[in-house]
């Protein structure tokens, strides 16, 4: 495939394409490459002002990845590996959301994104076999083929506190950080979330702010990062090792460097567990997560030993004694939430400025025009951050109102939980491909690398579709059964889904987010890719093709 390509040209005021892309992600920029090389004319429409999706949006301090830099990039292409220089092992969001404007500019994209545009409506047109686009300003358009790309955690939301618009310091939701530099010296600020986001942003503010209180409901199981710069001879040995690298991920569960570790806790002596931890510990990124025993996610006793090896960490780390047991999960083990990444978090609460407020003892009861008003009293602030998180995985499809055969819409449709095929379709909703979507393996995963799977696999059934003459794709009520039951059962024996968080799709500040779902397969994305290319492989079993 060449690096460069000249596509149908469409221009500002053309209305009808081949496909219409919503978001300007990863996801969305790497389908509209992919669509472009098919030769279809397509539209990306984007809410944000720029692309890149997470990348554009979650500008706050201390943002960045917990996938090393170098496996988190696109692999399409070589000349684009060979040529971007990841400068720490873990890059800071504005390195990222450079390298897809970079990405964006190299392949020519750019002209076919749409930004400012906001997608409110998509309904199937069953006589035309077109879908109508429709954004929030009112402006309509047509394709034959819709994919959304809008992202696991995109739909930010914010606590249900009384009063919460009647702050008149500042106050920001983490997602939605404004473009310009925020001066926090002197300042009296509140954080209040503390998932892998609330920690980034404590850890990077602490020492900037004049007083900083943090509001913790759940504490997280959270272990170091290891941040560094990536030296020269780092640089050239992990271009070097780029086949082999990618290679590697291929064949590991969430496509992380990091591969289960073969053995169980309790086959090995104390003292060579203690050793093995202590080196995880030690090591950078997720390896702690990913290469652990392989029975510590789903053995209970297995699970409460390492908990118990971190919660150690954490009393070594944080000098007050009553601090360190807030900050040490109670209700749920290690692993089973997602694990923040943090770079001398713990050592914060060591700071005479900062408090820790536990909200399950010291309710906040409502935001004030100066402050937040606890169960205890008024707290003043100059600066409210919310890290709050995200309807997750769901959320962003909600909030656009799609609408398949017979005008059933896909709310409706995953009302007791996501119905799916593969993860990228759904019975009743003909041409539309959902990257990322629920019961895909892409939550679960070193996501850009799932991604490119879900587009290749995308773009694929579209090409046999444009080359076999098929105007209409759609899954079969029974594969979509057969899949959802699939992924529902993967999920049983692990211990993540008895406990709430994003990941089961629980969120206390959205209407309707209480039971705990499956939103992931759960089978790892090598047998998750492998299922796709048989389905694919049998002339899209599965589907009713026509
Ligand atoms: P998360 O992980 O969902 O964290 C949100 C945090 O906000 C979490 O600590 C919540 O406590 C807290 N929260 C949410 N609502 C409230 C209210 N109403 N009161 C008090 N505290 C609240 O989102 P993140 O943005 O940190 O991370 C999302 C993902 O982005 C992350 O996993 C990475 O994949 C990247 P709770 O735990 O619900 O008690």
């Amino acid at each position: 495939m060449p690096d460069t390509m000249v596509a149908p040209s469409t221009s500002a005021e053309t209305t009808t394409f081949d496909a219409i892309v919503i978001g300007a992600g990863i996801g969305g920029i790497y389908q509209l490459y992919r669509l472009r090389e098919l030769g279809l004319s397509v539209r990306v429409f984007e809410t944000g002002g720029g692309v890149g999706g997470t990348w554009y949006w979650n500008r706050y301090p201390g943002a960045r990845f917990d996938s090393e830099s170098y496996t988190y990039g696109y692999a399409f292409s070589k000349d684009l590996l060979k040529e971007w220089n990841w400068s720490e092992h873990f890059a800071p969001q504005p390195e990222t959301e450079q390298y897809l404007n970079h990405v964006v500019d190299r392949f020519d994209l750019r002209r076919d994104i749409q930004c400012h545009s906001r997608v409110a409506s998509a309904a199937w047109d069953e006589a035309a076999r077109m879908w109508d686009v429709v954004l929030d300003d009112g402006r309509a358009y047509r394709c034959r083929f819709l994919i959304t790309a809008v992202g696991p955690l995109s739909a930010d939301t914010l606590p249900r506190f009384e009063g919460i618009g009647d702050f008149r310091g500042q106050s920001f939701h983490t997602y939605r950080w404004p473009h310009e530099a925020i001066d926090f010296a002197g300042k009296r600020v509140a954080v209040i979330g503390t998932g892998a986001t609330g920690v980034q942003v404590i850890q990077t503010i602490a020492p900037l702010v004049g007083s900083l209180t943090v509001f913790q409901r759940t504490a997280n199981w959270c272990t170091p990062l290891h941040n560094k710069r990536i030296t020269e001879e780092e640089q050239a040995k992990i271009k070097a090792g780029y086949p082999a690298m990618f290679e590697l991920l291929r064949q590991t569960p969430g496509c992380y460097i990091h591969n289960t570790d073969p053995r169980g806790t309790f086959e090995v002596s104390p003292e060579e567990r203690e050793a093995f931890w202590e080196r995880l510990y030690a090591e950078p990124g997720f390896s702690i997560w990913m290469a652990n025993f392989r029975d510590v996610l789903t053995d209970l006793k297995a699970n409460a030993l390492f908990s118990e090896f971190v919660a150690r960490k954490i009393r070594e780390r944080v000098k007050d004694p009553t601090v360190a047991e807030r900050l040490i999960p109670k209700g749920h083990g290690f692993g089973t939430r997602r694990v923040p990444q943090e770079t001398g978090y713990y050592e914060v609460y060591n700071l005479p400025h900062v408090r820790l407020v536990d909200t399950r003892e010291t309710p906040i009861v409502r935001v004030t025009e100066t402050g937040i008003e606890c169960s205890d009293g008024v707290r003043e602030f100059d600066i409210i951050i919310y890290a709050t998180g995200f309807d997750a995985v769901l959320g962003s499809f909600d909030r656009i109102d799609v609408r398949g055969v017979g005008g059933l819409t896909l709310k409706e449709h995953w009302a007791d939980g996501p119905k799916t095929y593969l993860g990228l379709m759904s019975a009743g909703f003909p041409n539309l491909l959902t990257i990322v979507g629920p019961h895909n393996a892409s939550t679960r995963c070193n996501i850009p690398r799932c991604i490119e799977q879900n587009v290749d696999w995308a773009s694929d059934l579209i090409r046999y579709a444009e080359e076999h003459g098929i105007r209409r794709f759609e899954s079969t009520q029974e594969a979509e059964a057969d899949w959802s039951r699939h992924v529902e059962e993967l999920a049983a024996g692990m211990l993540y889904t008895q406990v709430d968080s994003w990941l089961t799709g629980i969120n206390t500040n959205v209407e309707g987010r209480n039971v705990r779902r499956v939103l992931q397969y759960q089978g790892g994305a090598p047998q998750y890719r492998e299922r796709c290319d048989a389905v694919a492989a049998a002339g899209y079993e599965g589907m009713v093709l026509g």
